[in-house]
Parts: C-alpha cells; structure tokens; sequence
C-alpha cells in the first residue's frame, strides 16, 4: 500500500515535467536571453594582439623619454553581455576604471568585474603584460562564449594624469557566425578624473569629477595639451588591436607558447607629425641705447617654448629692435 507521502512525491514530479515541457516550447532555440544576439552554436578561440604605434616621430610634442619613458600599462580585457560595461565614452569613469587610468591599478576593475560574473554578465578576464616601450606588442588568448560575445578593453597610457586607449563592447559574433578578424585603431581618452595637462603633470584631482572623453588633436582646446596639434585633422593611432580567430590547430600552441606574432602582423602606421615652434610673448622693450632720438635703438625679446620637429615650422627671431620713441628716453647727462 503506498503512502500519502509517496503519492505527493509522484504528482510533484509529473507537474514539474510539465512545466520543464511548457518552459522549453516557449522559449525556443534561437531567442537569445543575453541580448547580443549570438547564436553560435559553440565558443570561438581568439589571439587578440595589442599594438603601440606611441613614437616621437607621431606624437613629437612633449614625448616622454625619461622618468618615466613612454610606455603601456598591462592590457585588461573582459568578455561579458549587454548587462555589463568596462567603461563608456561619454559616462562618468567607475572607481575601478579611476583608479587604472590614473595610476594602473587593476584591483577595483578586476572587482568589479568578477561581482558582474556572479550574475553571469561577464564570461572570462584576461590581461597581458605591460609594454616597456611606445611601441611594441603584448598578446592574449580569448575564449568566447555566445551568451558573452562582447568583449571591452583598457591599456593606461604611461605617463599621463588618467589618459588610456581601450574599446567598449565590440562584439565579435555576427547571428549565428564568429567573425574571423577585427581590427581597431585605437585614440587616447580622458578618464575625467585628474585635470593635468600633460605626460608629466603632478596629480591634480578634476573635481567634480566629469565624463570619460575622447582626446583629439583639438581637444582639450589648450596648446599646453600633450596631444593639441592644431595642424591636424586628426589624430594618428596611437595603438591598434587585432583579433583573430584561431583553430585549435598546433599552429595557436606555437604562436601562445613563444608569443611570436604572426607575419600578418606589421607595423602599419609610420606616422609623422610635423610639430611647430612655440614661442613666448615679446618682453616689454628695453631701454634706449644709444643718443636719444637721434638714432637710438631699443630691444626686446622672447624664447622659446617648444622646440620644432618633423620638419615643423622653424621658430621666428628671438629678438627685435625699433627706434627710440623720443618721450620714453631716460635723458642722461
Ligand atoms: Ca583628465
């Protein structure tokens, strides 16, 4: 004779099959739940290269050589859905993106970023090496799942108050395919966060802070910018990513295991900025040398400020001299 406790057991277990059924006919196979719209059947394997294009003879002004020389942070890279963001050109910076952008550190990022995993907006964390150099590469393996195919990444500009290059949110699925390559150009941006001016600038809190910004060869509208060069439309890459598929072949364990880089990749951009001289304001004239009003010169001077490269305009003459004007003599016995 069976119990009453048995029999519940058993018409619990045939509602729950029903609803499983019910569940599974409405929500169908292709209604993607992580709103990127990647229908891919499985994950994909990705090389991403970093690439730093920071040389004097693109970005001549101010180029940082000593204490230190230019070069690039580690590479952080996340993977995650519609539900999750690194950072957002035009949004305030999150304490984590502040605090990378202004002095590197990855803690609150890589915080934050793990809370989001939790609740399954970001898939994998990746990072790379830091790059001694303006230019050179640094290199990852990324795995790719459908439900996360957007991937978002950082890279400090080293020295700068809270400069950095990155990308938010490509997504390296098309419907039901992996792409097979993406390539970016990648700008500088202004994390919002510390008002300095140039590579070297002490810190110097932006209070209230203000919103992630794109840096251009106009803006900030300040000649004392790093990067204000009114002589051009835009700015060259400073830095460039590259993202290919990789097949699980022997070829992908040679390449991650030496980081060779494939043959495909080169050095592409030779930019070279050509940089005007920049000098100060005239002095106030001297005084008047010589018998006054009957020939007498007067001088006055400048110096320069910033020194051409590249072929930029040469600096103007440093000094000027005029006649003496007679009422401002010093009339000397
Ligand atoms: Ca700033």
């Amino acid at each position: 004779m069976m119990s009453s406790e048995h029999l519940t057991c058993s018409w619990l277990q045939q509602l729950l099959v029903v609803l499983l059924k019910l569940c599974l006919t409405f929500a169908g196979p292709l209604r993607p739940l992580n709103g990127t719209d990647c229908t891919a059947k499985g994950p994909a394997s990705y090389i991403l290269v970093f690439t730093g294009h920071w040389s004097p003879q693109a970005f001549p002004k101010q180029y940082p050589l000593f204490r230190p020389p230019a070069q690039w942070s580690k590479l952080i890279a996340v993977s995650h859905n519609r539900h999750f963001r690194l950072w957002e050109d035009g949004a305030p910076a999150s304490a984590g993106v502040q605090s990378f952008a202004e002095v590197g550190v990855t803690v609150e990022l890589m915080k934050a970023a793990k809370e989001a995993r939790k609740r399954r907006a970001v898939g994998a964390m990746h990072r790379t090496a830091g790059i001694p150099n303006g230019i050179g590469h640094s290199s990852t393996e990324l795995l790719m799942q459908p439900r996360g195919s957007l991937l978002s990444l950082m890279v400090k500009i080293i020295p700068s108050p809270d400069w950095f290059v990155g990308v938010d949110s490509i997504n390296l699925c098309e419907g039901s395919q992996w792409k097979q390559e993406v390539n970016i150009d990648l700008h500088p941006y202004d994390a919002g966060t510390d008002s300095g001016f140039t590579f070297s600038s002490p810190n110097y809190p932006t209070i209230p802070q203000e919103n992630i910004t794109k840096i251009t060869s106009e803006m900030p509208n300040h000649p004392a910018n790093s990067f204000y060069y009114p002589r051009l439309k835009e700015l060259p890459p400073i830095a460039s990513i590259r993202i290919s598929q990789q097949s699980r072949s022997s070829d992908r364990q040679v390449l991650m295991s030496n980081h060779i880089l494939p043959n495909s990749i080169n050095p592409r951009h030779f930019s070279v900025t050509p940089l005007d001289c920049e000098v100060s304001f005239w002095s106030s004239w001297g005084l008047c040398l010589g018998p006054c009003s009957r020939g007498g010169v007067r001088h006055r001077t400048r110096y320069i400020l910033l020194r051409p490269a590249n072929a930029g305009v040469p600096c103007p003459e440093l000094e000027e001299q005029s006649e003496c004007v007679a009422h401002s003599c010093m009339r000397l016995q």
